[in-house]
C-alpha cells in the first residue's frame, strides 16, 4: 500500500506527496481505518463505465466520515473518462454527488493523463494554503480552482 511519491510545485514551492494506494481491499470493504486515519487528503475513485463503483461512494463517504480526520481534503474522481462508449455514469451524476457533499470533482483518464495532474496540483494548494494561512491572505478555494483548471471529456472542439 505505501508509497509512491509525487513531487508537484505550488507556487514556486516543491511539495512532497505520498501517496498510498489501497491494494484492491475496497471492493471488499475492509480497508482498515488506521489506514485512512491519519491521511491529509483522500481521493475517491470511481469508475464511469460501472455503476456499482459509482454507488460505494456514498458509503465510502460516510465512513469517511467517521473514521478520517476531520478536515481531510477529500476530491472525488469518475475516472476512465477516456471509455466514452463505455459510459454509464453521467459527468452530472458525479457533479451532482460531489455537490451533496461538497467536495470538489474531476474527471480523470489515467490512460490518457487527463485531469490527473491537476487533481494532485489541487490537493497540494489547498494542504499548502492550509499549512501557511495568513489573516490577510485570499483565500484558496480548491473546487472554484478545479472548476476553473478542469478538462471536460466529452468533447473538445473548443479546448
Ligand atoms: N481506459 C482506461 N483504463 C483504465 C483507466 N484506469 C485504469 N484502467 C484500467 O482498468 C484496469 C484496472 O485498473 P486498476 O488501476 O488496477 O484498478 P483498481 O481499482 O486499483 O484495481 P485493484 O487494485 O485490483 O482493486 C486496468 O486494466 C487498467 O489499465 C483509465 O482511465 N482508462
Ligand atoms: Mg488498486
Amino acid at each position: 500500500m505505501c508509497c509512491k511519491n509525487k513531487v508537484v510545485t505550488v507556487d514556486g514551492v516543491r511539495v512532497k506527496l505520498q501517496i498510498w494506494d489501497t491494494a484492491g481491499q475496497e471492493r471488499f470493504r475492509s480497508v482498515t481505518h488506521a489506514y485512512y486515519r491519519d491521511a491529509q487528503a483522500l481521493l475517491l475513485l470511481y469508475d464511469i463505465t460501472n455503476k456499482s463503483s459509482f454507488d460505494s461512494i456514498r458509503a465510502w463517504l460516510t465512513e469517511i466520515h467517521e473514521y478520517a480526520q476531520r478536515d481531510v481534503v477529500i476530491m472525488l474522481l469518475g475516472n476512465k473518462a477516456d471509455m466514452s462508449s463505455e459510459r454509464v455514469i453521467r459527468s452530472e451524476d458525479g457533479e451532482t454527488l460531489a455537490r451533496e457533499y461538497g467536495v470538489p470533482f474531476l474527471e480523470t483518464s489515467a490512460k490518457t493523463g487527463m485531469n490527473v495532474e491537476l487533481a494532485f496540483l489541487a490537493i497540494a494548494k489547498e494542504l499548502k494554503y492550509r499549512a501557511g494561512q495568513q489573516a490577510n491572505e485570499p483565500s484558496f478555494q480548491i473546487r472554484d480552482y478545479v472548476e476553473s483548471q478542469k478538462k471536460r471529456s466529452s468533447c473538445c472542439s473548443f479546448m
